[in-house]
């Protein structure tokens, strides 16, 4: 059972929403990171999709001890509950010197459900600029593309280099665009992925104490700033993201979606 103090509060939920990922730099201890460092170098087999996440990497697996931390587990628990299952992991290697970056991506590109798997990114090792470091878009987890639909693009404004210090954990929509960067050092860069997907309705599973914090109309309408005049659409899908997390059906941020929910067929009704 996850100790209610490791959950989520609504404030990073709305977070979540509005950018698509969540960001927990230094999480996880330093011997864990070379515990982990030092399996990934070795190579972390493959399991088959589909078995509960609770059920892998017993112990003695570094691995395991980071996703069974009550920090990690909270997160967990609050955005898949607490018996997800295990999609697939990775072992994601930039070699030293690699120079071309990956191309822009979403990893999930079949999946358009309102109910969303979550993909851990793990750096176990520091990850300075020059290392790379995944390359983000904040805000795009609801642009449903077609893999490489946006490999012509090179930069957006606001795209955001995991720029970070080892132990550092990222939790992402399956939506979220994404790539690998060059490495300009003669250090190889690990990136420890891992897909989770929920088994419960996606509904409160949070701390949800403070689902009433006066900020949280002003997270769903961050601005990122690489949609332009179509920001509006964003708003509104997290309106729409939020309703289905937190069931209630009437929640808006200022008229967003109340004005296209004015059906005069229900008045007349
Ligand atoms: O290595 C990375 O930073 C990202 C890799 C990735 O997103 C992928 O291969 O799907
Ligand atoms: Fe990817």
């Amino acid at each position: 059972m996850v100790d209610r103090k490791h959950l989520l509060n609504s404030g990073q939920m709305a977070r979540f929403v509005a950018d698509g990922f969540l960001r927990f730099d230094d999480l996880v201890p330093g011997e864990l990171n070379r515990a982990a460092c030092a399996e990934m170098e070795q190579g972390i087999e493959r399991r088959p999709g589909g078995v509960r996440l609770s059920e892998l990497w017993p112990p003695p697996s570094a691995v395991g001890e980071i996703f069974r931390l009550p920090q990690v587990q909270g997160i967990i628990h609050s955005l898949v509950g607490s018996e997800p299952l295990y999609d697939h992991h990775a072992v994601h290697t930039v070699n030293a010197g690699n120079l071309a970056g990956q191309i822009w991506h979403a990893d999930a590109i079949i999946d358009t459900r309102m109910h969303f798997d979550i993909q851990f990114f793990y750096f176990a090792h520091d990850t300075p600029r020059e290392m790379g470091g995944t390359l983000i878009l904040p805000g795009s987890h609801f642009r449903r593309i077609s893999e490489s639909d946006i490999a012509r693009y090179q930069n957006f404004v606001g795209q955001l280099p995991v720029v970070c210090g080892a132990g550092t954990l990222m939790v992402v929509h399956h939506g979220i665009w994404h790539c690998a960067q060059p490495n300009r050092t003669d250090r190889k860069r690990y990136m420890f992925k891992l897909r989770l997907n929920p088994t419960v309705r996606q509904l409160g599973l949070w701390n949800t104490d403070d689902i009433d914090d006066p900020a949280i109309p002003g997270i769903l309408s961050t601005n990122h700033r690489w949609y332009g005049n179509e920001g509006r659409i964003e708003i509104v899908n997290r309106i729409k993201f939020w309703r289905f997390l937190t069931g209630d059906e009437r929640f808006d941020v200022s008229y967003w979606l109340s004005r296209i929910e004015n059906q005069p067929e229900t008045h007349a009704a």
